[in-house]
């Protein structure tokens, strides 16, 4: 199709960019981390989001160089911010799958300079489903050398419980679909509160994603969680915006 070959363009001419969405620690009230969400910079069309592409990308097996990209590319970025931040960066099924995954994590380490510990890869359900032996062993390795894992949209697919059993999540994010229907009604925050209690009964951090209001945060705090996510913090924004809230705060 035509967006296959531009997207194929748009990589060999290094169209795409990352932008950063800070994680709040609601404890310190202080940005823990940042979120790459990766956008491609159209000659016509503007900015494209990635709810547009990646699924094309993932199609066509593009998603792995423009993960690779996407891994590197972060790496490099969180090296110029504070060293008390990490960087998470979302993983495709594809690329876990690759038995080289570990290897390229290695290596975008190793050339940004970046410390295992200030990375987190994110990864949904939908990637753990083919459940293989060599995904779980890969994610261990990756989790061996100090690098996080978290799972992301939490609670959307069928089995997102099953799966914290099977492999051990330092974080759960938690879909931004519970926050938005918690307020205001009778059961408000309850799935928040119980996801909240198996994490912090496994010793896993829960994160509330898709805080957008004043009143989303204050059921997000009675529930416990420890961290969010959403655009009544921050929308994602580019690094050197990123980069100066997060100097400034020194
Ligand atoms: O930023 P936005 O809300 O448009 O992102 C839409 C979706 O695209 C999100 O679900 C996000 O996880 C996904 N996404 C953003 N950046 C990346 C990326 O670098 N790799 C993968 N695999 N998914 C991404
Ligand atoms: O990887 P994941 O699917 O969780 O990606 C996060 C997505 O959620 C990004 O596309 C980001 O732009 C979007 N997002 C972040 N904060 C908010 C928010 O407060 N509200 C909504 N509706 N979307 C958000
Ligand atoms: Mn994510
Ligand atoms: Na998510």
């Amino acid at each position: 199709t035509v967006m296959e070959r531009e997207l194929r363009e748009a990589l060999a001419y290094g169209r795409f960019e990352l932008h950063y969405q800070p994680l709040v620690d609601l404890d310190k009230n202080r940005i823990k981390g940042v979120e790459a969400l990766v956008r491609w910079r159209h000659p016509e069309r503007g900015l494209i989001s990635p709810g547009v592409f990646i699924p094309l990308a993932e199609e066509t097996g593009l998603i792995v160089p423009l993960g690779d990209w996407v891994l590197n590319q972060a790496c490099r970025d969180a090296a110029t911010l504070p060293d008390d931040i990490s960087v998470a960066v979302n993983v495709s099924a594809l690329q876990l799958r690759n038995r080289n995954f570990a290897q390229g994590v290695l290596m975008a380490l190793a050339a940004s300079g970046l410390k295992a510990t200030r990375l987190e890869l994110e990864i949904t359900e939908s990637v753990l489903l083919d459940d293989t032996e060599s995904n779980l062993e890969t994610l261990h390795t990756l989790r061996r050398l100090g690098v996080r894992i978290s799972m992301d949209d939490f609670g959307t697919g069928y089995s997102s419980i099953s799966y914290l059993r099977r492999f051990p999540f330092d974080k759960i994010k938690i879909d931004r679909s519970f926050v938005r229907d918690s307020v205001g009604r009778s059961d408000a925050g309850a799935i928040i509160r119980a996801i909240v209690g198996l994490g912090t009964s496994l010793g896993i951090t829960t994160l509330v994603e898709g805080v957008e209001t004043e009143a989303q945060l204050a059921t997000v705090r009675a529930e416990g969680a420890q961290e969010i996510q959403g655009y009544l913090f921050s929308p994602p924004r580019p690094l050197n915006e990123i980069s100066e809230m997060l100097y400034l705060a020194k």
